[in-house]
């Protein structure tokens, strides 16, 4: 029988705690707002949303800045890693296809945790492809910044520079040489030499410009179906260009083309090994008139199906468990 497409769950994440910016905590809203759920209809897949996970209490600072600091920060941020890990599990578990809406990078943390856990029952190993500007492979010594939106690879990937307190039985874990880091432009020194060490592939903007988006996805692709992996996609707005992509609160110029975009998106449809997906650090805040989070749901519409030509896209075709 053909692979029967399976319910996508969206679930949002709304937070900027792991951030300096605020705003990207309005991030889910503004996705639904500029028709994500519509698009998927339209592509005819069946949709469970289970609104947001959020702090109790509004967030508010005394401090000048009027960001707390990130050290008051850091407990939020793992409080809803540890209630994203669960709650993603429990789609995974039932055979849907989570979509994570952010929210910063650090909600990642859970939602990575997720399918860490949930693969792990299923002995299917977990690739990450991590598209965007920065490595986020920070750890709280090398981070110049302290804020956890740029840690959360290093502390998935068991860096061991995170003490007790950031752990919890909600942790998974991946092996950094299945993660690829694609459009990076911007990483930190010590960053670099510990993505370097660890063997993660870092596709970046120059890579990108030499070897193109076909060459370099194939890549990741080809990996991923040798390996007979669950590919998670975790999509931050700010790897593309922010001439086309302004809403996000740490750009970097030199990013992704729209076109360059979608067809990564398109290449991931068709290559049918993506389980799950993030689409983090959108700002509304800083947004132009939705121009971002359009953006944004027509790229999660190429992933689920919605081609040029195609007269009826239809349902992508997810490998189910039993069938890897
Ligand atoms: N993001 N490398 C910088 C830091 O503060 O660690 C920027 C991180 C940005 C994180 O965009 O998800
Ligand atoms: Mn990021
Ligand atoms: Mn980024
Ligand atoms: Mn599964």
């Amino acid at each position: 029988p053909l692979p029967r497409p399976r319910r996508i769950d969206i679930l949002g994440i709304a937070t900027a705690s792991g951030a300096s910016v605020r705003g990207c905590g309005m991030g889910p809203e503004a996705l639904r707002v500029a028709g994500l759920v519509e698009a998927l209809i339209e592509l005819d897949h069946a949709i469970a949303d289970h609104g947001d996970l959020r702090r109790q209490h509004p967030e508010m600072s005394t401090n000048p800045a009027s960001t707390r600091l990130p050290e008051e920060r850091k407990a939020d941020v793992l409080d809803l890693a540890a209630r994203a890990s669960d709650a993603g599990l429990d789609i995974l578990s039932e055979g849907n296809f989570p979509v994570f809406l952010g929210g910063d990078h650090s909600i990642a943390i859970g939602t990575v945790s997720a399918v860490a856990r949930h693969c792990a029952t299923q002995n299917t190993p977990v690739h990450v492809l991590w598209i965007d500007a920065h490595a986020d492979y920070n750890t709280p010594e090398t981070s110049p910044s302290g804020n956890l939106h740029g840690m959360p690879l290093a502390l998935l990937c068991g860096e061991p520079e995170f003490d007790e307190s950031y752990k919890g039985p909600w942790l998974g874990r991946i092996d950094p040489r299945n993660v690829t880091i694609f459009g990076a432009r911007s990483i930190d020194r010590e960053e670099r030499r510990l993505v370097q060490a660890r063997g993660v592939e870092v596709i970046d903007m120059r890579k990108l410009d030499q070897m193109g988006v076909v060459a370099t996805m194939q890549k990741v692709i080809d990996k991923a179906k040798a390996d007979g992996a669950h590919l998670h996609v975790s999509f931050d707005v700010d790897s593309i260009d922010p001439a086309i992509a302004p809403g996000g609160g740490t750009l970097v110029p030199g990013g992704l083309t729209y076109r360059e975009a979608h067809l990564v998106m398109e290449m991931l449809h068709d290559s049918g090994v993506v389980g799950s997906l993030d689409v983090v650090e959108l700002n509304p805040f800083l947004d132009h008139g939705g121009k971002s989070a359009t953006l944004m749901v027509d790229l999660v519409a190429s992933l689920f199906g919605r081609s040029i030509m195609g007269e009826e896209p239809g349902p992508m075709e997810f490998v189910t468990d039993s069938e890897r």
